[in-house]
């Protein structure tokens, strides 16, 4: 079917009223081309609503562009335009980029091509991959980045962690003592817990990862089934500290003898204290060298 869209209204006062209304109902009933003026602004919002929820646009992205494209308060005097993910991206380097816009395959292939260069595996970590999803989180605070662009970048970021990861040089020291790892309960951030397990196996440690989002009591459970010296929390939220402190109780009354380190992007080294770490790490490579310490001592 096609449809010049706006050609009714039975002689009604104001028919633009209508249109956007009709245009839905339309639509729905799987109108095939509709003939619109796309500087309508009502219209389009229809439009790009209408396949968003219909699933026809794929990870929202068209219909991301055109809501960035939007004044934040009057959306109806705009006109439609598209303009990126709303994050700058032009002095980034182009891994950065990647991981800012999403692209997994592309962040893969510059992740190799930067290793094969003789790039050092961690360092791509700390000065591509962190400072890239930093600035996608910031643009998700300010509200310029969405959460769709937010999951396709992690995605992208977990991608090039996979080919660090295959890239990464065997540690080969004997096995050193039970490493118990998990993001805590209500926290689904894995990314900067997923590479303190591969440092802490590529120095020996027996990680025992329990993955993310985690209770209190699974990760004391696992602690005290291992009898492990060492056990590593992870959370990046404000709201999930409080499961954080609620473990390192549990384990206070389970397993006295667990050293327990924390880290996250929320944490700092007065909060660690405050809910009674016995080590803030502020990154994986702390968390590493701590717990050869911690080993050193058994
Ligand atoms: Co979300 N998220 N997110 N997110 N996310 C943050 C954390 C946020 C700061 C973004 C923002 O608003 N600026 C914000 C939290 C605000 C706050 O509480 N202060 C936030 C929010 C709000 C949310 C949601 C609620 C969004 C929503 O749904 N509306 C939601 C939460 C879901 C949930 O957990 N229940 C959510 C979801 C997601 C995605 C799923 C889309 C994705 C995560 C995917 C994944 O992890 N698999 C995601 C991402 C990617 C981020 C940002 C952009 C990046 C996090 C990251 O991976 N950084 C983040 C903004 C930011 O951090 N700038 C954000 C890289 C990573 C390597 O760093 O984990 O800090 P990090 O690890 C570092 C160190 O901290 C340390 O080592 C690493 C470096 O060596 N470290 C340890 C970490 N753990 C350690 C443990 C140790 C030792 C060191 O010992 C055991």
């Amino acid at each position: 079917t096609s449809l010049g869209v706006s050609n009714f209204s039975f002689g009604l006062p104001k028919r633009y009223i209508f249109n956007s209304t009709f245009f839905s109902i339309a639509l729905s009933h799987w109108l095939s081309a509709a003939i619109i003026n796309p500087f309508y602004v009502e219209m389009m919002k229809v439009y790009h609503a209408f396949c968003t929820l219909n699933g026809l646009d794929e990870s929202c992205k068209a219909y991301i562009d055109y809501a960035s494209s939007l004044p934040q308060y009057t959306p109806s005097a705009a006109v439609p335009g598209g303009s990126g993910n709303g994050v700058v991206t032009e002095e980034k380097s182009e891994l950065q980029s990647a991981v800012i816009k999403g692209l997994g395959e592309s962040a893969a292939a510059k992740t190799a091509l930067l290793l094969n260069a003789g790039k050092d595996p961690l360092s791509l970590v700390e000065e591509e991959i962190i400072p890239a999803l930093n600035t996608v989180g910031e643009g998700f605070e300010a509200k310029r980045v969405y959460l769709p662009q937010l999951l396709m970048s992690a995605e992208a970021a977990g991608a090039a962690f996979e080919v660090i990861k295959a890239n990464m040089p065997k540690g080969g020291s004997a096995k050193k003592c039970d490493f118990v790892l998990a993001t805590v309960k209500g926290d689904i951030h894995d990314i900067g817990k997923n590479i303190v397990k591969l440092l802490l196996q590529n120095y020996g440690f027996e990680v025992s990862d329990l993955g993310r989002d985690v209770p209190p009591e699974e990760i004391a459970r696992e602690v005290v089934r291992l009898h492990a010296p060492l056990a590593g929390l992870s959370a990046l939220m404000t709201t999930t500290v409080p499961a954080m402190e609620e473990t390192i109780q549990l384990l206070r009354l389970e397993a006295p003898w667990c050293k327990v380190v924390v880290g996250g992007a929320v944490l700092t080294k007065e909060y660690a204290d405050a809910i009674g770490a016995d080590h803030y790490a502020k990154d994986a490579m702390e968390a590493v060298r701590y717990a050869e310490a911690v080993f050193a001592g058994i």
